[in-house]
């Protein structure tokens, strides 16, 4: 059903800074980074962040993956429609997430750490690879009591759809449970994204918790792979349509709704699976030239973003997919996970 009030969409996760750079494989070697993942830095990893503004001429662009669906749900939606919640710190970067997310006019409601610096994450691009390095900092303080607050639940009973970043597994997993919770028991949708290959590998039981709760389970194939080779499914790693089933008929709490599972595999279609139903269909992507191509950091939270503001629609899986990939083909275009502007309607 189509969600016509205020509102209606909250998210969580981690919110970010990005420092963003089209570098080079030496720094990926330098620093033991793959071109295309997302990892926690490690103490190894700090000098990164310093070397990409000083010698790779990097940009701080608005990150953090639910925050940048979010922003993209919300560019796809009428005004005040979507909340957002996570943590920072109070300087400048916090500053710099505020200005962008009132671009869009995403409201957010952060918890504020006065003692931790806002949470960052390099950026190495690489032709059309990514690598992700992230310092939490006052993300990673995110806790129960600030969704639990008055103010802040009183959003999340008024939301009828949730959406989790994946990322936020190695944060809070009681808030995400929360969330899960509150949508289960009122036959809410709860959206969950597997965000990266390390989540479903080594934040495993914290995720497994979460799974009879989802409505929505959104990846891309690597993370799916990653998803089967953690989970006893070694055998169909590689045979993608086939982990989009296995994730659809994962046991599911909340009987009065399908699971849908959702895997996108950049320029190949994107696969959709639903509970119970044999066909698992295809959607190929939007085409763009490749001279168009930016960099695809945020092009999956893009993806999410419009396919969710599809649900909050009350439109159907093939519109909501078609939403989703109108708006990471927009995103790509752009530096970093951004959105042009004026704004384009779908
Ligand atoms: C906990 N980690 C590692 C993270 C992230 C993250 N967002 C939340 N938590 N690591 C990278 N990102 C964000 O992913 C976006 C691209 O999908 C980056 O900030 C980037 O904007």
């Amino acid at each position: 059903m189509a969600a016509s009030k205020e509102f209606s969409l909250l998210c969580l996760e981690n919110p970010l800074l990005d420092i963003q750079a089209f570098a080079n494989e030496e720094i990926l070697n330098k620093y033991g980074l793959k071109a295309n993942d997302a990892i926690l830095a490690e103490e190894k990893h700090i000098p990164i962040y310093e070397e990409l503004l000083n010698n790779f001429d990097a940009k701080l662009i608005a990150g953090g993956a639910a925050q940048n669906t979010a922003r993209g749900a919300q560019y796809v939606l009428p005004p005040n429609s979507v909340v957002y919640v996570g943590g920072v710190g109070d300087d400048k970067y916090a500053a710099i997430l505020r200005d962008a997310v009132k671009q869009v006019g995403l409201r957010v409601e952060y918890r504020v750490d006065p003692k931790a610096p806002t949470g960052r994450c390099g950026v190495v691009i690489t032709g059309h690879n990514r690598s992700l390095c992230t310092e939490l900092g006052a993300a990673n303080l995110y806790d129960i009591d600030h969704l639990k607050s008055p103010e802040i639940w009183k959003l999340v009973e008024n939301a009828d759809f949730y959406y989790v970043g994946g990322f936020h597994f190695t944060v809070c997993p009681p808030a995400i449970m929360a969330l899960a919770e509150e949508a289960a028991a009122k036959n809410k949708t709860f959206v969950v994204n597997l965000s990266a290959p390390f989540i479903p590998q080594f934040f495993k039981e914290k995720l497994d918790a979460s799974s009879p709760y989802w409505d929505y389970i959104i990846c891309n194939e690597t993370e799916a792979a990653a998803y089967a080779g953690s989970h006893g499914l070694e055998n169909i790693a590689e045979d993608i349509p086939a982990i989009a089933k296995a994730l659809a008929n994962l046991p599911k709490k909340n009987t009065q709704r399908p699971r849908v599972a959702v895997i996108t595999q950049g320029t190949n279609p994107t696969l959709v699976a639903v509970q119970d139903q044999d066909e698992v269909k295809q959607y190929p992507v939007h085409v763009i030239g490749a001279d168009k191509i930016n960099d695809t950091n945020g092009a999956g939270d893009a993806f999410a973003g419009g396919f969710v503001a599809g649900l909050v629609q009350g439109k159907n899986i093939d519109t909501a997919v078609d939403m989703g990939q109108w708006l990471a083909a927009l995103s790509i275009q752009e530096l970093g996970p951004s959105y042009p502007f004026p704004k384009q309607t779908y």
